[in-house]
């Protein structure tokens, strides 16, 4: 990341197959849901977002949840400035990954890199057959907490959702990062210089 009046980020989601990570992606950057199913194989994008002022060059990186595709996530991992961890409220078992799978892998590429947890398809706590056993909100934020995210959001691509909010909240938490990361390199020149 360079941090001039344009910035470039770039952005990981990872996560269980199905989850919603390509329906967040075309959220956000189309306006538009795709009911169909397609399973990603490697894909990214990239938009232009503001945040105070600066110009953002996002970059987007899509992943594939399948196991078949493993050997080439960590082409996506490399550079990385935040990554979402993305599970769905109506399914436990892609919980249950964040914690035993994903924050393991995600770590052993990018072991610095802030990462936040996402809850997709949460319009499914109110309508379907999941309806009524759903993952609370709570319950999500209980595991974010013990992978040591930065941040929990939840988000319904479907009835478009907090979608807008999980990618400002990541933008923000990789600028924090760099700016943090900047400060310890000025610390240390400093003592470099004092001793
Ligand atoms: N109800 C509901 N369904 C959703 C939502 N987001 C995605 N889906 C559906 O869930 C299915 C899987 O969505 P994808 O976005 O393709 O899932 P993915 O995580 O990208 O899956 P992989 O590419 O295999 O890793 C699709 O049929 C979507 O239409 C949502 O917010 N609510
Ligand atoms: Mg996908």
């Amino acid at each position: 990341m360079n941090e001039t009046e344009e910035m470039a980020l770039k952005c990981v989601l990872v996560g269980d197959s199905a989850v919603g990570k390509t329906a967040l992606l075309v959220r956000f950057t189309s306006e538009t849901f795709p009911d169909n199913y397609q399973p990603t194989v490697f894909e990214n994008t990239g938009v232009e977002v503001y945040t105070d002022g600066v110009q953002i060059n996002l970059g987007l990186w899509d992943t594939a949840g399948n196991d078949n595709f493993r050997q080439i996530r960590p082409r996506s991992y490399h550079q990385a400035d935040v990554v979402l961890i993305c599970y769905s409220v109506a399914n436990p078992n892609s919980l249950a990954s964040v914690q035993h799978k994903w924050i393991a892998e995600v770590r052993e590429n990018l072991p610095r890199v802030p990462v936040l947890v996402v809850a997709t398809q949460t319009d499914l706590r109110e309508m379907g057959q999941y309806r009524g056993n759903c993952i609370s909100a709570a319950e999500g934020r209980r595991v974010a907490h013990e992978v040591h995210a930065k941040g929990y959001l939840e988000c319904s691509s479907l009835s478009n959702r907090g979608v807008q909010q999980v990618f400002e909240h990541a933008v923000r938490t990789a600028i924090n990062q760099a700016r943090k990361q900047a400060r310890r390199r000025m610390f240390s020149l400093n003592q470099c210089r004092v001793f």
